[in-house]
């Protein structure tokens, strides 16, 4: 016999969950819904990304989006989990994600770092990195962020495999780097822009955090960064800061959204969700739905300006 699983979005779901949730809504509306593997990770659990847009025959411009980079950050997959709910239930009744679905598609990786996320449900739920083996330590583990092909291990990282911001033994060393550096590369002349879901902080980054240089789209970026805050802040008055990676948090080499900048993708960013400490990645469920409400509003501003240009 079979019975039907409501998924709850407003609980922290195992990853086991959250693999039933991507098979069921994947079929639940083939319309507006497709999945397609990247690849498997370190432990062989598959990257199933979600394409969500209206089909069409000709290939659109897209927006890609990834959760749970960190494995400790829960509150970043529950976002993405959120999101796809959200596109699918409002398609046809709010005209902006219509429109959005009708003329873009978005990509959305609900967990990158799968492997590190279940060991935050199963062992450790203050881990960050992966959960790959390096030759010669007993620590596991990369920062995947630390990881990308941006000026990788300059700064704000380390060659230490014990360290929790360990840039690897090599640039994409790890093979969800690598899976998600790669969709990125085959698909960079369609793919508008990148966005990287994290905890916590309540900020709005994007390039650069390798340097203190200023992206050549700064002016740009920073408007639509403080755009995106204040659509957020509109609804519960959620405080969010913006602005460059490096001065805004601190230098950082090898991240996901310099590395998407560098190769082509305009509008690259990072967020930081709730909150500013005091609860920090234990953030209580009972905040999940708000904070998603809130960051629904700074993702919606940021692809009706990608949409626009
Ligand atoms: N913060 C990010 C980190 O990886 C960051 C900040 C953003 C670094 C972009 C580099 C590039 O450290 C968290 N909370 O993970
Ligand atoms: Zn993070």
């Amino acid at each position: 016999t079979s019975r039907t699983h409501s998924h709850s979005y407003t609980n922290y779901n195992s990853w086991d969950e959250v693999q039933s949730w991507i098979a069921a809504i994947s079929t639940s509306n083939s319309a507006l819904i497709s999945k397609q593997s990247i690849g498997s990770t370190y432990e062989g659990r598959p990257m199933t990304l979600l394409k969500l847009g209206k089909k069409s025959n000709v290939t659109k411009p897209a927006i890609f989006m990834d959760c749970g980079i960190h494995a400790r950050e829960w509150i970043s997959p529950a976002f993405c989990q959120w999101f796809v709910k959200e596109a699918l239930s409002t398609y046809g009744s709010d005209s902006q994600m219509t429109s959005l679905l009708d003329q873009m598609d978005v990509y959305v990786l609900p967990v990158f770092n799968i492997d590190g996320y279940d060991y935050t449900h199963k062992s450790n739920r203050f881990w960050r990195k992966t959960r790959s083996r390096t030759s010669g330590t007993i620590c596991r583990g990369t920062d995947p962020n630390r990881n990308f092909n941006a000026s990788w291990c300059t700064t704000g990282s380390s060659r230490h495999p014990c360290s929790e911001v360990f840039c690897g033994s090599k640039v994409e060393s790890e093979v969800e780097v690598r899976n998600v550096a790669d969709f990125l590369r085959r698909n960079k002349a369609d793919i508008k822009a990148y966005l990287t879901i994290h905890s916590y902080s309540q900020l709005v980054l994007f390039p650069y955090s390798y340097t203190y240089d200023l992206a050549a789209d700064h002016s740009e970026l920073l408007k639509v960064a403080e755009g995106a805050s204040s659509a957020l802040r509109s609804l519960y008055g959620t405080g969010y800061t913006s602005g460059p990676g490096a001065p805004t948090i601190y230098p950082a080499a090898g991240g996901s959204d310099d590395y998407a900048y560098d190769i082509g993708v305009k509008y690259s960013f990072t967020f930081e969700l709730r909150d500013t400490g005091r609860y920090g990645f234990l953030l209580p469920a009972s905040q999940i739905k708000p904070t998603c409400m809130e960051t629904m509003l700074a993702i919606k501003y940021i692809a009706a300006h990608v949409q626009e240009n």
